[in-house]
């Protein structure tokens, strides 16, 4: 991918931007703009002259009213943990990082209504936080929690570990509070479970990667807090034995399943053998895991018992191997650690290709053992790592660099990886882009997927909303 140095500030507009944010909302230097300036995984960097940093809704209107007369382009960033690049800015000049970490408050919390409104610059973590000081829960989760913000969030339309119960984020949202291309302002917080009023406009802005406008704040949906979790992490013979064990739980009590991941051996390998501290409550390793979380916002609702009758009939039929039942708040930790370090082991065990996939949950068995065949043959030694939401079905289709391998001569087959697990999830009737969104990763794949009446309708939808197309280009949508 280009590599590119950060592009040399116009000083006029420099001084126009410090105007309206004054000094620290706008960062030029060098240095303080590298950050802002590639991926997480490491798979993309850009250019900007600056990162603005606004702290409110008028100073992000009044710089997007800036950058609109003067024709420059706006790469929204929250917590810039996108997996698909997609707040990284493009390798061009005249265009602007708009940061929103600075607007981060909490406007209230209304425990009658259940509903939390607050800024886009919030991060996840913290809005569970003050949700649990409020005695509720905002049920979204995943691994970037402790990074990945409000409005990136919504922006992609996160999932996480919780969507077979919650939804995903837009299912979380109630009302919003959008800066448009032209630097007008939707105000949209309306707390209502009820608001037929034409086109929901509020749902254009959730998923469209930034862009057709700006996101700067939100109504949030909470709910009771949980009084009583139960959490196992078994070991299964097959893929097709971890969906039966699905079936079992839902049947048992659909509403208690909080989270249902599904995990392979190498990724558990990956984990225990990368991340320190990470280890197995369990006999011995496996090729199959399943992590199953289940809670209730009712005291005395069982979870133990009922965890422990499903298991001990899926061993009797063979489907669960070994379980281990978490006793304490610290084991339930170290069980969903060895969850949410998947990434970050999968990082360390050198290079990999992602595919955020999703097929019908009754698919997922067929999923991973076909795509995974399809991956070993086209690269042999390729080692597939396939996990995550089976609950949802939504898996991880990864797949790791063979050992010998150079890291590069891999990632240069990308694409051939990409077009075959793609291939599967076509036959099964599934998604190439599940939960992290298009960004610029899978832009070349939208004219094959949603091409015709679909990608058209949503060229028209940015041509009039961002005429000049000043919002995040290249992300998303492919050049016509
Ligand atoms: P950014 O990365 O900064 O931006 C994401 C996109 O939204 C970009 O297109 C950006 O331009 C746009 N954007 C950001 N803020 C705004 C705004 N205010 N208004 C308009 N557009 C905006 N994702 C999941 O769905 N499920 C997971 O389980 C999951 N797990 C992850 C685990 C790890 C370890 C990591 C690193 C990432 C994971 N992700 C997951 C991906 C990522 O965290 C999500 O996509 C998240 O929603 C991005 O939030 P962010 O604040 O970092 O957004
Ligand atoms: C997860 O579920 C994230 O952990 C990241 O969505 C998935 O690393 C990945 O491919
Ligand atoms: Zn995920």
């Amino acid at each position: 991918m280009p590599d590119h140095a950060p592009h040399p500030a116009d000083p006029s507009l420099l001084t126009a931007f410090r105007d309206i944010l004054g000094a620290p909302g706008v960062l030029a230097e060098p240095g303080d703009v590298a950050p802002h300036l590639s991926d997480w995984r490491g798979l993309y960097r850009g250019e900007a002259m600056a990162v603005l940093r606004p702290a409110s809704t008028e100073e992000v209107s009044a710089c997007v009213k800036l950058c609109a007369a003067q024709g420059i382009a706006i790469i929204p960033q929250g917590g810039n943990t996108s997996m698909v690049g997609g707040a990284t800015p493009e390798a061009r000049p005249r265009q602007v990082v708009l940061s929103l970490a600075r607007m981060n408050r909490v406007r209230e919390v209304d425990t009658a209504d259940m509903t939390m409104t607050v800024e886009a610059g919030l991060v996840l973590a913290r809005a569970q936080q003050v949700a649990a000081e409020h005695g509720v829960l905002f049920p979204l989760s995943l691994g970037a929690e402790g990074t990945a913000m409000i409005g990136g969030l919504l922006s992609t339309n996160a999932g996480g570990n919780t969507t077979v119960r919650y939804g995903n984020a837009r299912e979380l949202m109630l009302g919003l509070e959008v800066v448009l291309p032209d630097g007008s302002v939707i105000n949209g917080l309306r707390r209502l479970r009820k608001d037929n009023t034409g086109y929901a406009l509020r749902h254009l802005f959730v998923g469209a990667e930034g862009t057709l406008g700006i996101i700067t704040a939100a109504v949030l949906r909470l709910f009771p807090a949980a009084r009583e979790t139960a959490t196992a992490l078994c070991t299964l013979p097959s893929e097709d034995a971890a969906l039966a064990l699905f079936r079992r739980f839902r049947a048992a009590d659909e509403g208690a399943v909080r989270a249902f991941e599904y995990m392979s051996g190498i990724g558990m390998g990956m984990v225990t053998a990368t991340i320190e501290g990470a280890t197995l409550p369990l006999a011995a390793p496996a090729d199959h895991y399943v992590l199953v979380d289940l809670s209730a916002s009712r005291e005395g609702a069982g979870l133990r018992g009922l965890m422990e009758s499903v298991l001990e009939a899926a061993m009797e039929a063979g489907e669960v191997e070994d379980a281990a039942l978490a006793e304490s708040e610290a084991q339930r930790a170290a069980i969903w650690r060895l969850r949410e370090e998947h990434p970050e082991a999968q990082k360390r065990a050198g290079a990999s290709v992602k595919n955020d996939v999703s097929v019908p949950v009754s698919a997922v068995p067929e999923l991973i053992r076909r795509a995974s065949a399809a991956c070993r043959e086209l690269i042999p030694g390729s080692r597939p790592v396939p996990f995550g939401h089976m609950g949802d079905g939504n898996i991880h289709m990864n797949l790791a660099q063979p050992e010998g391998m150079s890291a590069a001569d891999f990632l240069a087959r990308s694409h051939d990886i990409m077009d075959e697990v793609n291939a599967v999830v076509r036959d099964l009737g599934g998604s190439f882009s599940a939960e992290h969104g298009i960004g610029r990763l899978k832009t070349d794949m939208m004219e094959s997927w949603r091409g015709g009446a679909e990608l058209d309708a949503m060229r028209r939808i940015k041509a009039a909303l961002d005429p000049q197309g000043i919002m995040n280009p290249g992300k998303l949508l492919p050049d016509a």
